[in-house]
């Protein structure tokens, strides 16, 4: 029986494409329930985005399964504990969007403290003939505060030393070749920074690390910044929090229940929403199916993995 990949996700025609060319791919979808179980033996390889879950039972109904591949450096929703206990590889594809991703964060930042969105539909509305608008809040300066400092958060600080920020930090350990200021508390630096960016992992380790409490620490001048992932900031208190006027603003990529947005954070000048497309340009995108593509043929081939998730799982 051929080894065949099994994949469970809508991912870009061009990589499954290439994937058909040069292995046998069955897209699960297409699939009756029946006929998967009847096929279950055949699968070694499960390709996946970075949102499908895969759990412990999807992982043990597939007993000849090798590897996960995830499309999406973000591999918090495989039960990557349960693959490990198989004997079942994970691989991602961290790097190639590091740049896209601190890119969009500092678009998010730009746009929710200068109120781009707001001043564009101030525009549209014919507002202009009637006044300015109001003024806005200075970036360029400022404090920043990053929250989970690996290759994105680094990013980040990299292009912030730009605008002359001083950058301070919370991760799960201090750095010794980063020159910002270390908090060991989230807390700690929301008290200290104007804008806080999440730039962690997902996963339950830091389910709603940025909760009401750190919202109040951010205060009423401080702007939350999300690329990570929308279970890091707990989204019912934010909702309140921009409400009430807790912090003065939001620019966020990332949501608890995508595709689903709270209407409490619509429609506000001081709130700036994108669709989790922060590495979705063209060539990063291509970048990310050809570390997929790599990483599969480097399974077929018995060659090192390019990407292997390497660092221990959430718990
Ligand atoms: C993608 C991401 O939206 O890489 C990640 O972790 O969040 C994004 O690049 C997603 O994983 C693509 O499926």
């Amino acid at each position: 029986m051929a080894e065949t990949i099994l994949q469970a996700s809508t991912l870009p025609q061009r990589l499954v494409v290439q994937l058909r060319q040069h292995f046998p791919l069955v897209d699960q979808r297409e699939l009756a329930p029946l006929a998967l179980a009847a096929r279950a033996g055949e699968f070694t390889v499960l390709l996946v985005d970075g949102e499908t879950a895969v759990s412990a039972a999807q992982i043990a109904a597939l007993p000849q399964l090798k590897l996960i591949a995830v499309f999406g450096v973000g591999y918090e929703r495989v039960d990557v504990l349960a693959a490990r206990a198989q004997g079942v590889r994970v691989t991602h594809t961290p790097g190639v969007l590091t740049d896209d991703v601190a890119d969009l964060a500092i678009g998010l930042l730009l746009a929710t403290a200068r109120q781009i969105g707001g001043a564009q539909r101030f525009i549209e509305r014919g507002d202009w003939l009637q006044g300015s608008y109001p003024w806005t809040r200075k970036v360029s300066g400022a404090r920043l505060g990053i929250l989970g400092l690996g290759r994105i958060g680094r990013a980040i600080a990299q292009r912030a030393a730009a605008f002359n920020m001083a950058v301070s930090y919370h991760s799960r350990q201090q750095y010794d070749d980063f020159t910002g200021r270390f908090f060991a508390t989230p807390l700690a630096l929301a008290d200290h920074c104007d804008f806080l960016v999440v730039c962690t992992n997902g996963g339950v380790a830091t389910r709603a690390l940025v909760d009401a409490k750190v919202l109040a620490a951010l205060g009423a001048n401080g702007i939350l910044i999300n690329i990570a992932r929308g279970s890091v900031v707990d989204e019912a208190a934010l909702v309140k929090a921009i409400d009430q006027g807790v912090i003065a603003g939001a620019g966020l990529d990332v949501f608890e229940c995508e595709p689903q947005v709270p209407a409490g954070l619509m429609g506000r000048d001081n709130v700036v929403l994108t669709p989790h497309m922060a590495s979705a340009t063209h060539s990063t995108r291509r970048m990310m199916a050809d570390l997929v593509f790599d990483n599969i043929a480097a399974y077929f081939a018995g060659r090192a993995l390019p990407t292997p998730v390497t660092e221990s799982p959430n718990p």
